[in-house]
Formats: structure tokens, sequence, C-alpha cells
């Protein structure tokens, strides 16, 4: 087949797991065509059967006001879709991918129909998609889907609940990780040159947004910290990053805690990590949680969204870190540190 693929290029789940998704199936002798407005991160160099395709916008003092990338967007979904001859358009994240499929599926009704996969990732629905602004687009736009999917279960009910979506079969299609990138540590791993050798590493790796709690991992870091010698990994960047480097001087932590910014392989982190530490607000899937736990690192997180059936996490009825303080940490010897690691490493394979 000759399929598009529209995702967030940035750092984060739903660009990672569309790229990943695009990848393979040009290994199994599909034509993919990316098309964003950069190249996804985990596109990196050449692939048999893939190409990217750049969004480019033009600026006018008009536009000041207003974002035309969704039109821009949609006028080079229509131009890839009509010069490659594709199949169908796979969007990732609703807002706006699966309004301009839709835009461009139009452009090109006279000639063809042109299929629209779109896959529902996590705020698209739980969050942006329910704002006023954008509510009755993100619905049409599901419902004008030819096949939507969505990430959890958890996600496919909240979608049937705050937008209805009549004769939408929404499919689970739970993410995926390769097991290849993210395993258990060998012999060697970043660990030294993470922490002095006598601590525990907590990691913690996101897009810094608000739903992340990006300063209640470090609060429930201080917690830890008041029990044993430990270090807090930070991976990322964002909005939150500020307030977060913030609450580090305020409570003192400074020598303890590392900010190492947007890093492409996550995975030698975590492999070098004790403990991922994820309490969002909320979370459809939580795909940095399974790669934890794929590189056998236990994962402590708020029991929200997709999370309250998996295991190995702390249950925080509801995210309130500051009055909360995380269970004591009980650490036992290490054959029982091996049985838990092998444990988490089984869940997520
Ligand atoms: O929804 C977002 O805020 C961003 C999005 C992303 O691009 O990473 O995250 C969502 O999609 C990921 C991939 O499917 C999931 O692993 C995340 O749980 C989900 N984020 C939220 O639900 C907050």
């Amino acid at each position: 087949m000759r399929i598009g693929i529209t995702c967030y290029p940035t750092y984060g789940g739903s660009g990672a797991v569309a790229t990943e998704l695009g990848l393979d199936l040009a290994r199994r002798g599909h034509e993919v065509h990316f098309i964003s407005y950069a190249s996804p991160f985990r596109l990196r160099g050449y692939a048999e059967r893939v190409t990217f395709h750049e969004v480019t916008q033009t600026e006018y003092p008009l536009f000041e006001q207003s974002s035309p990338y969704a039109l821009a967007l949609a006028v080079k979904q229509h131009e890839v879709a009509m010069r490659e001859n594709l199949d169908l358009m796979h969007v990732h994240y609703a807002i706006p991918h699966a309004a301009t499929a839709w835009l461009a599926k139009q452009m090109l009704k006279s000639q063809r129909d042109l299929k629209i996969v779109t896959t529902l990732h996590g705020t698209d629905i739980t969050l942006v998609g329910q704002d006023p602004s954008y509510y009755t687009l993100t619905k049409f736009s599901i419902e004008q889907s030819d096949r939507v999917t969505a990430v959890s279960a958890f996600l496919r009910e909240e979608t049937y609940r705050a937008f209805g979506c009549a004769g939408c079969d929404v499919i689970v299609i739970p993410n995926f990780i390769s097991t290849t990138e993210y395993h258990p540590p060998g012999e060697g791993t970043c660990r030294r040159s993470l922490a002095p050798p006598d601590h525990k590493v907590l990691a913690h790796v996101s897009n810094f947004r608000p739903v992340k709690r990006v300063t209640d991992v470090v609060r429930v870091f201080a917690g830890v910290r008041r029990e044993l010698p430990a270090t807090l990994v930070l991976v990322g960047d964002g909005p939150e990053r500020d307030a977060a480097e913030q609450e580090v001087d305020h409570l003192e932590l400074r020598r303890d805690v590392r900010f190492l910014g947007k890093v492409d392989n996550v995975a030698e982190i975590l492999r070098g990590s004790d403990l991922f530490l994820l309490p969002s607000e909320t979370e459809s899937f939580g795909l940095a949680a399974l790669e934890a736990m794929a590189c056998a690192v236990p994962v402590l997180a708020t029991a929200v969204g997709s999370r309250p059936s998996r295991p190995a996490r702390w249950r925080a009825p509801r995210p309130d870190a500051r009055r909360r303080r995380p269970p004591r940490a009980r650490v036992r010897g290490r054959p029982h540190r091996t049985a838990l690691r092998a444990a988490v490493r089984g869940r997520a394979a």
C-alpha cells in the first residue's frame, strides 16, 4: 500500500509511535510518506521506501493572529496523496490532523476516495479536544474518519463519553515499543555518570507539560531523598521546566537533581535507573512508563487514565503530592530487587 502518515515531529509518544509504525510498515514493503512541518525525531537517516514531505508556510502580515499551518498541512496532504497516489492517510493525534486529512479527502473526492485512519493518543481527547474552541471540529473529524483507533480502552471510553461519536467503532490498538532498543541492563550502564555509586537513581521523562506534574516529581523525590541517598534525573523539556527548576532550589535539592533536557538515547538512561516516576494528572497510555518497564525499571505512577489496570505503581487516589507523602521506601536486598526487575520486564514484554 501507499500510506501517508501525519504526526507531530517533536519529542513525544504520539510522534514516536507514528514513526516506528511507519518504519515497520516500510520494512514490510509498504511505501510510506511522512507529512509534517519537520522530520519526526525518530526518523533518523535513510530508510528504504520512506519519504518525508515538509509542510511549508508563507508568512503574511494578515496571518498575525491566525495559524494557517492547518491549511498548509491540508494542502500538502492533498498534494502528496495525489502525486504519490496514496491509498490512505494515517493521522496521529486528532487536532488538527484529522480535520486537515478530511479537507484533503474532500479536495481529492472527484478523483478517488482517500481513506483516513485517525489514531487518538491522549490530550486530543481528554483535554484539548474538549475545549469549546475545538470540540465540534474534533467530534466531526473523528466521525468522518474511515477508521478510528485509540491507544487504550480508557481513551476509547473517554471518546464515547465526551464526544458521543455515534456510529464510530473506536478500535483499541495499544502502543508498542522495540524490545531491541528498550531492554534490561547488560554489563555496563551509564549509571556511574548519572549519580554517585551509593545513590539510588530516580528518573522522569516527559514533555514537561502541566499534565505531567513535573514539580510533583521533584516533591516526591524530596520525600525519598530524606530517607536515603538518591539522585533525580529529569529528561525532556517544556513549559513546566522553570517551575520544576524553582522547586528544586526551593527544596534545596540542587546537588541531587540533574536536568538533562531533550535526549535521544533515553533507553540508556533508563537502564541506569532504579525507579521511574510518572505522577501525571491523566495519562491515556504512558509510553514512557512502558519504555521504563521494558528496561526492567519499576514505575511509580498515579493510578489515573489507562493505568489502574497495570501493576508496579504507587496508587495515589487523586494527584496531590503536596499534601500526601509518598509511601516510605523500603529498600530490601538484591535478590528482591532482581525479582522485581524481572517481574516488571515480564509485564512490559
Ligand atoms: O497527549 C499529549 O499530551 C501528547 C501525547 C504525545 O504526543 O506524547 O501523549 C499521549 O500519547 C502518548 C502516545 O500514545 C501516550 O503514551 C500518552 O499517555 C498520551 N499523553 C496523555 O494522555 C497525557
